[in-house]
């Protein structure tokens, strides 16, 4: 385990029901993008309301949700952007990139057609998103073992070759590992902010210890010199 995924692991969280709460410390946006049917609306059902729809109602456009955790003593709120999948929508969708902090980049582990478009939707990201952009590759539907076409193997190849650090599997059916991805998102995404903002205070104060060094210094100098110049003084002159 890597330092990070450690430092993830340690910070204590717990998830706060009420999504229409007023105040928060953070707010991040994430994005789940993929192929239609892949299972992103069902995801965000899941996480919002525990819920789950046997029926597929495609996606118009983007859909909003929300997930709110308590990290160490700071509210962080996920704003949640559900896109649709459908290629006729793909114009519409690629706006809701830009100010995005993170993506769920979404694929069906039992289509391989939905894997093979992966790339793709990488490339989406690439050109329309924030080039320091946190990607997770989610492959759903992993409640249908016996239907898998897609091995983690596979998955963990691509992100491998593609840069990608976090990959999941999961159900929106059973829910099995959705909580897990969110927060996980929720506190790296909060980790890199306060690592982030840590590193510009100790850098400020370096600068003020240099800055106050160097006052010391000069102090130190005009001392010097106007004790020689009393010094320098001839005595005694009328
Ligand atoms: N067995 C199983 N079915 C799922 C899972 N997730 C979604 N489904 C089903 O897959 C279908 C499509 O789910 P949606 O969440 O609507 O798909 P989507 O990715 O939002 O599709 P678009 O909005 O068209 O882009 C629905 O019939 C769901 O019931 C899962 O994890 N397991
Ligand atoms: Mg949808």
């Amino acid at each position: 385990m890597n330092t990070n995924e450690e430092k993830l692991k340690n910070i204590s969280y717990s998830v706060i029901k009420d999504k229409n709460i007023a105040h928060q410390d953070f707010l991040y946006k994430l994005i789940i993008i993929g192929d239609t049917g892949v299972g992103k609306s069902c995801l965000l059902a899941r996480i919002m309301d525990n819920d789950f729809k046997i029926e597929h109602q495609v996606t118009i456009g983007v859909e909003f949700g929300a997930f709110v955790t308590q990290i160490q003593d700071k509210i962080v709120k996920l704003q949640i952007w559900d896109t649709a999948g459908q290629e006729s929508f793909r114009s519409i969708t690629r706006i809701f990139y830009r100010g995005a902090h993170c993506v769920f980049l979404t694929y069906d582990i039992t289509r391989e057609e939905t894997f093979n478009n992966v790339g793709d939707w990488l490339k989406e990201v690439k050109q329309h998103a924030n080039p320091d952009i946190l990607i997770y590759l989610i492959g759903n539907f992993c409640d249908l073992e016996d239907d898998r076409e897609i091995s983690r193997e596979k998955a963990i190849e691509f992100c491998r070759e593609n840069g990608i650090e976090k990959f999941f599997e999961t159900s929106a059916k059973t829910g099995d590992h959705v909580e897990e991805v969110f927060s996980l998102a929720a506190r790296e995404l909060y980790l890199q902010q306060k690592e982030q903002a840590d590193e510009e205070q100790r850098e400020q104060e370096e600068k003020a210890k240099e800055l106050a060094q160097k006052q010391r210094q000069e102090k130190v100098k005009l001392k010097a010199t106007t004790t020689k110049e009393k010094q320098d003084k001839p005595k005694g002159c009328c």
